[in-house]
């Protein structure tokens, strides 16, 4: 990949051939063709393989805790809508321990990009199940295999009123660049689920299963005609799985982010105040005005 504003120095601990590499060359490629500065993006991160990330991205970046990525994400955006927030986390830190928040984001409409690596498995603590591994998948956790059902992320967001619900495949970069150029521009939260090979802890989903499976929906003849603002049609391809994968924005409409509807930022974001605001009372005021 070409040398970019958003290169940084620090190299990525990533096994190699992890599709976390893939991922990240698509997120640089997403914010040039977007035009945008490394000063003007934020990347909040959990912890996990992936959520390495904002450390190998040359640009704001925030790894908070396990599960609270959307939470930081929250606050940074709220302080300054004028900034690009991109949340990155796993499966397990996204759908499992922060599963909540992604609920209560998406039902809030806060205007965060979150990107999923989704690799059915929490890799930096070595392979257990998570919440997107398949019923029977024998793990280090689950030696008689997974004895429940997975999460389906793209029929969870949409329940909870998200308005953009896409994926990926970290093998395919040029089209997850699309997707995220396309997640960063919607107003509002946006799911983009990104599955992701991890060649050391999952060996049942690997490069092959995935190619085997995913399908893009625009070029499928069945597909052709999904309709992205439809619904109930995005609620059956958000749960196909298994011998059918489909990739794609599955899910679009135009929504009101929560930022643009709070009187406390009619006035602008608060580091563009003038200085006195937020003197003695002007934090009395700022404070009338935020809650
Ligand atoms: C509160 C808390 N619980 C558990 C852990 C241990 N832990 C660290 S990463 C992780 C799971 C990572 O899986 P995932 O989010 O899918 O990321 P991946 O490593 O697969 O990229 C767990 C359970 C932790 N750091 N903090
Ligand atoms: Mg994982």
């Amino acid at each position: 990949m070409p040398d970019t504003p958003f290169d940084s120095k620090q190299r990525p601990v990533w096994c190699p051939g992890c599709g976390d590499y893939g991922i990240m060359a698509a997120l640089k490629q997403a914010f040039m063709s977007l035009d945008l500065k490394p000063h003007q993006v934020v990347i909040v991160s959990g912890i996990g393989c992936g959520s390495k990330l904002p450390d190998y991205v040359h640009a704001y970046g925030y790894m908070s805790i396990h599960g609270r990525p959307l939470a930081v994400a929250t606050g940074v955006k709220l302080a300054n809508p004028e900034l690009t927030v991109v949340a990155v986390d796993g499966d397990g830190d996204a759908y499992g321990i922060g599963g909540n928040h992604l609920i209560h984001t998406a039902r809030r409409n806060m205007d965060i990009t979150h990107i999923v690596q989704n690799n059915q498995v929490y890799a930096l603590t070595k392979g257990q199940f998570s919440p997107t591994t398949d019923t029977g998948a024998r793990t280090s956790t689950s030696p008689f295999g997974v004895i429940e059902a997975p999460i389906m992320p793209l029929a969870l967001a949409l329940a909870a009123g998200a308005a953009f619900v896409a994926r990926g495949v970290a093998f395919d970069p040029k089209g997850t660049a699309g997707l995220m150029t396309e997640a960063i521009r919607h107003p509002g939260y946006a799911l983009l689920d990104v599955l992701q090979p991890c060649v050391s802890f999952n060996k049942i989903n690997t490069y092959e299963w995935y190619r085997q499976r995913v399908y893009k929906v625009s070029d499928d003849q069945r597909a052709n005609s999904h309709d992205s603002g439809d619904f109930y049609a995005a609620m059956k391809l958000a749960r196909e799985w298994g011998d059918r994968i489909p990739l794609g924005v599955i899910y679009r409409r135009t929504r009101e982010p929560y930022h643009s509807a709070l009187p406390g930022l009619a006035r602008g974001p608060l580091p563009a105040r003038p200085l006195d605001d937020i003197g003695a009372d002007g934090f009395e005021r700022l404070l009338d005005e935020y809650v």
